[in-house]
Order: structure tokens, then sequence, then C-alpha cells
């Protein structure tokens, strides 16, 4: 046997060790694609990306997040469809862009359901959240499996107008999130609902093919529509969280430890996001009033009155649940 002969055994032999010692897919590097519709140093953005240097640290390296922001994959119907085909991996969404695929997460989609923000707090990180997610996850056709919740504040209708009373929107075109019970919510709140992709929002604002939209602070800062809408009425008429997926393609994949350690990171990121949360939206309102938005306070009570029959229709099916949600303190 020669010299090269034999270090080529000894290479073999070498990468044969390693092969038997290891499980095949604890060999492989993986990069998971991740995307949202909120561009960098935004709390749902930034925690995605923490949870990715999480996963690194956990790993030695071998599974990272590349994070791919400001709608660069699309709007959320889009990163819905490609987390199902595999395509990508880890999408931040809306539940408003996931009540049509699941039903069951319409019932967060309902006007005023919830008392203020820590009441959805405390429905999401309680049994009613943990059995929500549970059922994205046993449905057949929604093909993803999802990681957690985030939080997303609460929603005030915005444009050039005041919208402190049902009259005040008598005219206004608002645009509202694709499912009907958002439109049906802004026509009973006395506006004019027009559903359409957030991706098409802020040139639709410019153009005036709408007069305003809804949305909470942070938002309404990064996707820069003050720039156009200078009136920020507080109705508080939705407070729907978000929710992080995974391609249920590449999660059938993944070995028994890698699904427990991403479903552990998950939780915690859930927390790390309330954290940014409340950190931006404090900053957020600061900043939109120095760029001279301006804040009014609208008639709560009115939109409350105004929206029963939009809960009395949709509500039905979910009533019991909606008691829970009521009864949870
Ligand atoms: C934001 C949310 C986005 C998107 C958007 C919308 O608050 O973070 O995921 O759903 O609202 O209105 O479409």
């Amino acid at each position: 046997m020669n010299k090269r002969t034999l270090a080529r055994l000894c290479a073999g032999l070498l990468a044969l060790a390693a092969a038997v010692s290891m499980p095949a897919h604890a060999q492989a590097k993986v990069v998971w694609k991740a995307s949202d519709v909120h561009p960098l140093g935004y709390p749902t953005v930034e925690a995605i990306m923490r949870m990715g240097k999480s996963l690194e640290a956990q790993t030695n390296g071998r599974i990272s997040i590349q994070m791919y922001p400001s709608m660069q994959l699309g709007g959320e119907k889009e990163m819905i469809e490609q987390a199902q085909v595999g395509a990508l991996q880890i999408a931040r969404i809306s539940v408003g862009a996931m009540g049509p695929v699941v039903d069951d997460l319409n019932v967060f989609n309902l006007p005023f359901i919830f008392r203020d923000e820590n009441h959805m707090r405390k429905v999401i990180d309680g049994p009613i959240g943990a059995e929500l997610l549970d059922k994205i996850n046993t449905n057949p056709a929604s093909r993803i499996v999802a990681l957690g919740w985030m939080d997303a504040g609460v929603r005030n209708v915005y444009g050039k107008k005041s919208a402190a009373t049902p009259a005040d929107l008598k005219g206004q075109k608002i645009r509202m999130m694709g499912n009907p019970i958002f439109v049906e919510t802004m026509n009973a709140m006395g506006g004019s609902g027009v559903a359409m992709g957030f991706n098409e929002l802020y040139s639709a604002l410019e153009t005036g093919v709408v007069d305003g939209a809804e949305n909470n602070p942070p938002t309404l800062l990064a996707q820069n529509h003050y720039l156009i809408s200078k009136v920020y009425s507080l109705t508080g008429h939705l407070i729907i969280p978000e929710i992080f997926i995974f391609s249920k393609r590449t999660w059938d994949g993944l070995s028994a430890d890698d699904q427990a350690l991403l479903k552990k990171v998950s939780r915690e990121t859930q927390f790390v996001e309330r954290k940014l949360w409340d950190e931006k939206t404090a900053t957020a309102v600061g900043d939109l009033k120095a760029k001279g938005v301006t804040f009014v306070v609208a008639d709560k009570a009115a939109f409350y009155k105004a929206t029963q029959p939009v809960r009395d229709k949709y509500g039905v099916k979910y009533a019991a649940l909606l008691k829970r949600i009521d009864e949870t303190k």
C-alpha cells in the first residue's frame, strides 16, 4: 500500500466514523427561510431573528434562520401558501390572514371581544391559546404547524379625517384585511370597508383609492402610512394577535429532538416579542406625534354598540369559546 492510498483509506475511515456516530439529520447545516411584511427593527421581525440566534447557539450553528423582511416574499396570503409547499419555513402573519385558512381562529377577529390588550395576552398565553394553536396543527388542510403567538396591540382607524364617531366614518372608504368579518365590521362602524392586501395599501392611500385604514401605532409608523394619514382615531375596535407558523412539510422531516427544540424556542420567542412590542409601541406613539399625527379620542361605546350585529352573526358558532374568553381574568 503506497502513502497516498493509505492517506485515502484513513480519510475514508474517519468520514465513516463521523457518519456512524452522528444521526443523518444531525450532519447537514440548514438555513430556514423566514418572512414578515414588516421591516427590520419591527418587533416581530426582531423576535424571529433572535429566535434564529438562539437556535444557532443551541445547535452549534447547525440550524439558522435567514430573514426576508418588508414583504420581499409577498403579502401574507402568499407567505402562507409558500409555507404550505415548503418554499419557506417560518412566516409571521396576522390572525386576520389565518382566519380564512383555519376558521376556528376567526373568534379572535371579532370586534371588541377583548376588554384590552392584557385580556388578550391572558387568553393567548393560557389554555385557549394552546387549543387554538392545536386546531391549526390538527387541521389536515392547513399544512402548517403553528409555533406561537405574538402581540400586535390595538387597531385604530387612521386617515385624513377624524373617525371619532360612526357619523364621522360615513362616506370614508377604509381598507380592511381580506376577511369578510373585517369588511362587515367597518360597515357596521359607519364607514365603507374595502378588503385589500397589505402590500397594496400604501399606494391605495397615496392615490386615494381608500381614504384610510386601521392598524396599531408601530405599523402606522413602520409602513410610512403616517406620511399620508395624519389623523389617528382611537377606536380600538380590534385586538388581533399575530401568529408565527412553520411549514408542515419541513416539520415532518425534522428529528423529534429538533421539533422539541423548535417548540421550546418558539414559546420563548412569544415573550421576547412581547417585551419588544411594548417598547416599540411606547416609542411609536411619541414618534407619530412628533411627526404631526393627531391622536383623537373616539366614542368606543358607540362603536361597540354599532358592531353588535357582527358579533351576533359570526359569534354564534363560537358561543362557548366566547364565554370562556370573557371569563378569562
Ligand atoms: C399588521 C400586521 C400585519 C398585517 C397588517 C394588515 O398589524 O402586523 O401582519 O396583517 O397588520 O393590516 O394587513
